[in-house]
């Protein structure tokens, strides 16, 4: 199937197409009429359940959001996926993306994450598509780990602290080595946290969102957190998929920082949550001890679970996106409080149709 050259239309292929910024990606393309290729991985159940909106009948003439199997640790089905799909555009968002996982599966995170985008450069040049195919690298905020300088820009140094930010930084230094040695235009957009309502259960955020869901509901009694003093820079998944694409439209590539350069911390974030059914937070003890009680129910409804606890952690997250502002004309919009409110109000309904909890809400996965 050689689906790439025989329309007007521009290419692309999304790995890590089922996930949350692949769901939003593959969106965005469509409507701006491309031809969408995801890499999806065989898995023993659905995995697709962001993307089912967008799903296409194979059997339609021309589809337009066509779906391989792949694996980001396979470097030959990398291959045939890109020489037959002849992509103009590669977003490579696959990855093993949780920190904290990546401190208990350090090599293979290390082998999807860091060697896999090697592999995917290589099928570019092996199959002489340097000068075509041009190629976006999901970079992380991560890779400033124990943090050198506050706000964080494009020239701060990088200081990993988790195996998954030591993947991240091979994958990121390949791609300028790529850029360098063979004249591609690929570039490292340096993302900073994004949160929707369809972000991984298991993340912060979400995991806060379902659970105060659950609470108002009666389904659940309380939320187990790990380091509530963290600080991130939160925005919303939805605006910085435009900025993914954003980057591939400039003439020269370049590596860009996108965030809000505003920061909180999760304590924060909770409490913005929990404000969202009516349940202000009143904080008492310290560290390990720490408890959040529902100030008009006197309940106690979060509690601090050292379990959640990284062996290395980083403590303060704070993006400048000037250089996005001046030479993309990308910022954010959607503000903490929107975003907050948003994932809430979906949570809720997802809960009120007494969807089973799963994962973190049930201590089924400690992340
Ligand atoms: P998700 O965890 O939601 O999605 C990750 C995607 O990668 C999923 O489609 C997953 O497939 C796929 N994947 C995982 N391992 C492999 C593999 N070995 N081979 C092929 N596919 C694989 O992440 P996000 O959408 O949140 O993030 C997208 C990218 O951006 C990631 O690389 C992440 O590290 C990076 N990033 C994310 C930020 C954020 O705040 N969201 C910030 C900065 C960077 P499956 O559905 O089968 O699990
Ligand atoms: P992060 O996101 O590690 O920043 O990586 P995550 O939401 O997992 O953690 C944010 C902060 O919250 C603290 N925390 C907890 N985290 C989780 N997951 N579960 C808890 O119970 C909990 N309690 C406190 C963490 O310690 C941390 O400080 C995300 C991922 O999307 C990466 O792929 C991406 O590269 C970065 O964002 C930018």
């Amino acid at each position: 199937m050689d689906t790439g050259m025989r329309h007007d239309r521009k290419v692309a292929l999304i790995t890590g197409v089922t996930g949350q910024d692949g769901a939003y990606l593959a969106e965005l393309l469509l409507d701006k009429g491309y031809i969408v290729h995801g890499v999806k991985r065989r898995s023993s159940s659905f995995n697709t359940s962001r993307i089912e909106h967008l799903y296409e009948d194979p059997h339609v003439e021309n589809p337009r959001f066509i779906l391989h199997y792949g694996d980001m640790t396979d470097s030959t089905n990398l291959i045939r996926i890109v020489q037959e799909t002849q992509p103009d555009e590669i977003y490579n968002l696959a990855a093993q993306s949780h920190v904290q996982v990546s401190f208990e599966t350090p090599e293979y995170t290390a082998n999807a994450d860091g060697t896999g985008t090697l592999r995917l450069l290589e099928a570019i040049r092996l199959l002489g598509l340097t000068r075509k195919t041009r190629f976006y690298q999901a970079s992380t905020s991560e890779l400033y780990g124990k943090v050198q300088a506050v706000p964080q820009n494009e020239t701060t140094p990088f200081y990993p602290r988790s195996p998954y930010a030591a993947a991240k930084l091979y994958a990121y230094w390949i791609v300028v080595n790529y850029r360098e040695a063979y004249g591609m235009h690929a570039s490292n957009g340096i993302l900073f946290n994004h949160e929707s309502p369809i972000r991984g259960e298991t993340f912060v955020t979400r995991k806060i969102t379902r659970a105060v869901a659950a609470i108002h509901l009666g389904l659940q009694d309380r939320l187990y957190l790990g380091n509530l003093d963290a600080k991130r820079d939160w925005g919303h998944a939805r605006e910085y998929v435009r900025g993914m694409w954003l980057m591939l439209q400039q003439d020269e590539p370049e590596d860009y920082v996108l965030a809000t350069g505003e920061t909180h911390s999760v304590r924060s974030f909770v409490e913005k949550a929990f404000a969202r059914v009516g349940m202000p937070i009143d904080w008492r003890g310290e560290g390990p001890e720490e408890k959040g009680y529902d100030k008009i129910s006197g309940r106690c409804v979060v509690e601090v679970d050292p379990a959640y606890f990284r062996p290395t952690e980083v403590d303060l997250l704070l993006g400048d996106p000037t250089k996005a502002h001046t030479k993309l004309g990308w910022k954010h919009e959607i503000s903490l409080d929107q975003l907050v409110s948003e994932m809430v109000r979906e949570d809720l309904k997802v809960m009120a149709r007494n969807v089973p909890l799963v994962g973190a809400n049930r201590g089924l996965v400690h992340a």
